[in-house]
């Protein structure tokens, strides 16, 4: 069977976007105070991104595509079933899913998300990759502590940030995301490690840096939320101690 690599495809493809906002960019414009707040910060959470019929079209694309025997898997840049290094916890994490689905892949052009983006980079938008995170109920493992630019360094300048987007509502008791505010302001830190010990970054931190730690900042999202993120933003997600997988 042909594989068809929708990264070749330089437009919108299917049904995501149909129903979608039309008009002007000036209606999904962030206000001043939020992009202050994302320099001061270094975040800006609770941004809709999508609705939940959008919502509705990825989770069935994931429910396949998280199927190791997918037979257009070998399209993802990475695909680990189980990065998890504690063999009691499950964290399924891949990146590529923009090559294989069209709803991940049109997702790149939701200008509520490009728009944002475009407004917190004060320029213009390139994308640089996806990834998908789903942490199974009860036995989700953690994403330990780190700054995004750290896998990065080899694009420059930095001109990067991430957009998390929740596919389920996301909760301190299933493992939200959690930031260090403040922490771009941070210089680069090297590769601690991703999703074996929460707390590897410590190895690396000076005094003042690890006493930050203490009030890190849970960001519970509804489902099609988003929150953006400074790529030398320290943070991280704890386990998922709740009756449902998410992602
Ligand atoms: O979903 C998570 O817990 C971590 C995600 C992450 O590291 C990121 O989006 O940069």
């Amino acid at each position: 069977m042909t594989i068809r690599d929708l990264s070749l495809q330089h437009k919108p493809l299917g049904k995501l976007l149909q129903r979608s906002d039309t008009g002007g960019a000036g209606q999904f414009q962030l206000s001043q105070e939020q992009i202050q707040f994302f320099r001061e910060h270094g975040y800006l959470s609770g941004v809709r991104i999508l609705h939940d019929d959008q919502v509705e079209i990825l989770r069935q694309e994931l429910s396949q595509l998280a199927d190791p025997l997918h037979n257009e898997n070998e399209l993802f840049y990475e695909f680990h079933s189980n990065e998890s290094s504690d063999p009691d916890t499950v964290l399924f994490h891949a990146l590529g899913a923009w090559r294989i689905a069209p709803g991940f892949h049109d997702l790149l052009w939701n200008r509520r998300f490009t728009v944002r983006a475009s407004q917190l980079l004060d320029g213009p938008v390139r994308f640089w990759h996806d990834q998908l995170f789903c942490k199974p109920a009860h036995h989700g493992g953690v994403v330990a502590w780190h700054q995004d630019y750290s896998y990065w360094t080899r694009t420059k300048p930095l001109a990067h940030l991430t957009c998390w987007i929740a596919l389920d509502d996301s909760t301190r008791e299933n493992g939200c995301l959690q930031y260090i505010a403040g922490s771009h302001r941070w210089p680069d830190l090297p590769i601690t490690g991703l999703a074996g010990d929460m707390d590897a970054i410590n190895a690396v931190l000076s005094q003042e840096q690890r006493t930050q730690f203490e009030s890190p900042v849970a960001v519970e999202l509804k489902k099609g939320e988003a929150s953006f993120h400074h790529p030398r933003l320290v943070h991280g997600s704890f386990a998922n101690h709740s009756n449902h997988n998410t992602a």
